[in-house]
């Protein structure tokens, strides 16, 4: 037994090093990006059939200062936030990452469907092993979709430390080609000063009583303004830091891709004189909506088309914060400088330098911890809604108080925690029953048994039972928003006559609101460990997270590719202790 067990780990250790050799032959070929993300973006050309495109993202610590405040920042290809990747739609995509964080780290690529390689997923726990500081690991995919799309770290809260980049998907289809002149990719973030490696212990601490940590500031493209006065002394910090400034020519038409890539707030997106055209919603096409103000929540995204059709000037961008949680004197920073009116300059060519002194469109506080009204969203392309419902999921959302005094968040009262070191994915591969996974595991298992199962589909009612609203993502899909709970039933079941069978939209995170129901539904078509959670990343944090098990009677047939298991293997012992201090206890 114990020689078996050794010579597996020989094996493993050997595979792992060819597989590693092997990707060693494949980065030097791969691009080193890096973007300006106040240029316009180059679309790239449609190629005859699809290519396979390779990038190198170097994962590494620097100082930067986004809002004026010089801090550690942890940085893709030294920038924040990190470059845009970009590719066609059925292209293969390889991202050749190396670690030197000197922390562990992962990538997941939001709103991908990975189908058929859900172990490049990118979820520590769910469906990889960390990326062990000093290692490279290659992310290879193919993407069955288009769009804009984002990719930031799913390890501990490390998202809040940097990395986070835009991924764009251009499709062979999308009529809205054509309709805008230039494009360019803003991300509304928000910013702490504090790194998560500090944050989280303090907020996971037994002790602790406050709520989600508040962070410094909002940044536009990774720009934004800190009052330094509130700095602590010694640190390097400008109050002028310059604000994220896009310029437009007169007479030109502008496809505005906005992604929040926040960890805790919610935007309120506007750009004075300026109506947005909404022409797509989290990677999918909706037939044009135009609006003077777009509620954006944490991991949502919007194209707009803007008409450079005003005096040649200067005109404020608007992106006004909210919180969506409580706050009290004992949270996190609670008496942070946070501006919560987060500002850029939208400047046409030829204005003179000088700040804009534009009005505002009124600020609409009633779409704060809101989306965009899911009913004037409506598919450019009419889609099917699938009808041979296989599992019905009632998710309740809850926070609970242990006897220890910790407050943690909860599925139907119990509390996600992930087991680093065996991502369930590999578990399903290896046997172990999917139905029958401990609790905390918050695994929803559903085969396909009858009926046609190419038209299968999951309903999970998202039955939110308590006073914030959640952004609730599903990976690996996109959903259709059958029911939204706008008409604040509470969490009682709403009525199925209430429902959109007609045309939904289909989005991959929606906003789940205070006391209220949420109903969506995807088609179960793509067998893997799929994560659904709350991208508020504190409650992530707290727990606030199930599993998706897809298909588990096809998917326990899938072959990991070793350079995924080996990561479990191979690992930095302290660095994976490091890990498990912050990983939640029940
Ligand atoms: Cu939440």
């Amino acid at each position: 037994m114990k020689f078996e067990l050794i010579f597996t780990f020989f094996v493993l250790i050997s595979s792992s090093n060819s597989a590693w050799l092997d990707r060693r032959s494949q980065s030097s070929e791969c691009a080193y990006v890096s973007s300006d993300l106040f240029k316009p973006l180059e679309p790239l050309s449609p190629t005859d059939s699809p290519v396979t495109r390779c990038y190198n993202l170097e994962l590494v610590v620097k100082d930067l200062a986004p809002d004026g405040f010089t801090r550690p920042v942890w940085s893709v290809n030294g920038q924040f936030p990190g470059p845009i990747l970009q590719a066609n739609y059925g292209d293969r995509i390889l991202i050749n990452v190396t670690n030197k964080f000197g922390d562990p780290a992962s990538i997941h690529w939001h709103g991908i469907f990975q189908k058929g390689t859900n172990f490049y997923d990118g979820i520590v726990g769910v469906t990889q092993c960390e990326i062990p500081n000093k290692d490279t690991f290659l992310y290879n995919f193919t993407l069955e979709q288009y769009g804009t799309h984002w990719y930031h770290s799913h390890f501990l809260a490390q998202i809040v430390d940097g990395l986070q980049g835009p991924l764009i998907i251009y499709g062979p289809k999308d009529p809205y080609y054509g309709k805008y002149d230039y494009e360019y990719v803003m991300t509304l973030s928000d910013w702490y000063h504090t790194p998560s490696g500090i944050l989280l212990p303090l907020f996971r601490a037994d002790t602790y009583k406050g709520a989600d940590p508040i962070p410094d500031s909002g940044v536009i493209s990774g720009l934004g303004q800190y009052d330094c006065k509130a700095a602590p002394k010694n640190s390097t910090c400008n109050s002028n830091n310059k604000i994220a400034t896009y310029v437009v020519k007169k007479g030109k038409k502008y496809r505005f891709r906005i992604i929040n890539t926040s960890a805790l707030v919610h935007y309120i997106f506007s750009i004075d004189n300026h109506p947005l055209t909404i022409i797509e919603v989290d990677g999918e096409l909706v037939k044009p909506v135009t609006l003077n103000t777009i509620p954006i929540n944490i991991a949502q995204r919007y194209s707009v088309i803007l008409d450079a059709n005003q005096p040649i000037d200067n005109y404020q961008i608007r992106a006004h914060i909210s919180i969506c949680t409580p706050i009290n004197n004992l949270t996190i920073n609670y008496n942070s400088a946070l501006n919560y009116n987060v500002t850029g300059i939208l400047k046409y060519d030829d204005a003179k330098d000088k700040l804009p002194t534009s009005k505002a469109y009124p600020l609409n506080t009633s779409e704060a911890c809101r989306d965009v009204n899911p009913n004037i969203l409506k598919p450019y392309y009419e889609k099917k809604v699938p009808k041979n419902v296989i599992s019905t999921i009632k998710a309740l959302v809850n926070f609970n108080i242990l006897p220890t005094g910790k407050t943690v968040a909860s599925i139907n009262n119990s509390s996600f925690v992930p087991d680093v070191s065996y991502p369930t994915n590999q578990e399903i591969i290896e046997g172990v029953n999917p139905y029958k996974l401990p609790n905390y595991d918050n695994a929803y298992a559903y085969d396909c048994n009858s009926g046609d199962c190419n038209d299968a589909a999951v309903d999970i009612y998202i039955i939110n039972n308590n006073t914030d609203s959640h952004p609730f993502h599903l990976h690996g899909h996109r959903f259709l928003v059958l029911y939204n709970g706008e008409n604040h039933t509470g969490i009682k079941p709403p009525n199925k006559s209430d429902f959109n069978f007609k045309d939904p939209v289909f989005r991959d995170t929606v906003t789940v609101l205070p006391n209220s129901t949420t109903v969506i539904r995807y088609n179960a078509n793509n067998p893997g460990v799929w994560f659904f959670h709350c991208h508020i990343q504190w409650h992530l944090n707290m727990g606030m997270a199930a599993q998706m098990i897809e298909l588990p009677s096809i998917f326990k047939n899938t072959t990991i590719p070793n350079d995924v298991t080996a990561l479990c293997v191979g690992d930095d012992l302290d660095n994976k202790s490091k890990g498990n201090i912050n990983k939640m206890t029940k």
